[in-house]
């Protein structure tokens, strides 16, 4: 499989941070630092590692996306309209009545294989996906992202040894390992050690790696194609809030969107970036 060209997709990356930050300041509401830290990752799974066809969202063969920590999706939307499965103006819908481009993802928007935000069910639902894919040889991956304080909730530890269980090798989970969940850091609302120690102990090949390095993502994501027999935990460190100074590791930004000022910062910031990238 050829890799992209990775200039152009931390370009990319900046685009897609823009549209985030334009889409909750529009909508006035929404989660910002949880969507501004999955980028990376989107990228390098829609734009590298996934069979998907935008002009076919139900193709049988794809390989199907869950967004279990589904209040990010400012930042899925975004790549999914990049990616051509809907018009980009439909990105400046975000969280208005009527809209398909809801708070947290409703099944019907193309390219979205799951309704989520009621956190802790992705990982159940990928089981289930992947087991199906078995019994009707479907050759696909399953992939599912969840939030590190995601990870508290008792039913993925359930999930977890279910995928063990079956030897679920067609799954590849990640976390979104940021260190910050809606009210604190990970660690003091509920600390859970060693997450390579525990997916490790629960059967799962785990891979640890930089959820902003682009090639080291897709290096991760190449590692559990190879893997067989067993699923397989990317944990990517990121950071809540990448890309936006101010946004950065602050908790009180997890679920407010940028006013019209700090948009305009915001804005002015990628901006700069997206220069320096260019020169
Ligand atoms: C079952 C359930 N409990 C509580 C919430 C409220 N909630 C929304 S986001 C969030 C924090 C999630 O933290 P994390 O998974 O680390 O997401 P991130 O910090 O990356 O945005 C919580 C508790 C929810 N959506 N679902």
């Amino acid at each position: 499989m050829t890799r992209p060209n990775i200039l152009e997709l931390r370009k990319k990356a900046i685009e897609i941070r823009k549209d985030i930050i334009k889409m909750l300041a529009l909508a006035g509401s929404g989660h910002t630092g949880g969507s501004l830290s999955i980028v990376e990752i989107l990228l390098a799974l829609y734009y590298y590692k996934m069979k998907n066809d935008p002009a076919d969202p139900l193709l049988k063969n794809r390989d199907r996306f869950l967004l279990s920590k589904g209040h990010a999706c400012p930042a899925l939307y975004a790549v999914l309209a990049h990616k051509g499965y809907f018009p980009k103006e439909k990105l400046w819908t975000l969280r208005k009545l009527g809209s398909q481009l809801q708070g947290h993802p409703q099944m019907g928007l193309p390219g979205i294989e799951i309704s989520s935000g009621s956190l802790g069910q992705g990982l159940s639902i990928a089981n289930g996906m992947a087991l199906a894919a078995r019994l009707d040889k479907l050759s696909i991956k399953v992939y599912c992202l969840m939030g590190d304080g995601e990870t508290n909730e008792g039913q993925v530890w359930e999930a977890a040894m279910t995928g063990a269980h079956y030897r679920l090798d067609n799954i590849c989970g990640i976390i979104d390992y940021n260190k910050l969940q809606i009210d604190g850091f990970c660690c003091e609302v509920k600390d859970m050690g060693s997450y390579i120690n525990k997916w490790n102990a629960f059967g799962w090949n785990t891979i640890e790696t930089d959820g902003h390095d682009l090639e080291k993502i897709m290096d991760a994501l190449d590692e559990a194609d190879r893997t067989k027999g067993m699923p397989t935990m990317v944990i990517a460190h990121t950071v809540k809030g990448k890309g936006v100074s101010f946004v950065e590791n602050k908790v009180e930004w997890h679920g407010i969107a940028p006013k019209k000022e700090e948009y305009e910062r915001a804005v002015e910031e990628l901006d700069a970036e997206l220069k320096k990238l260019a020169n």
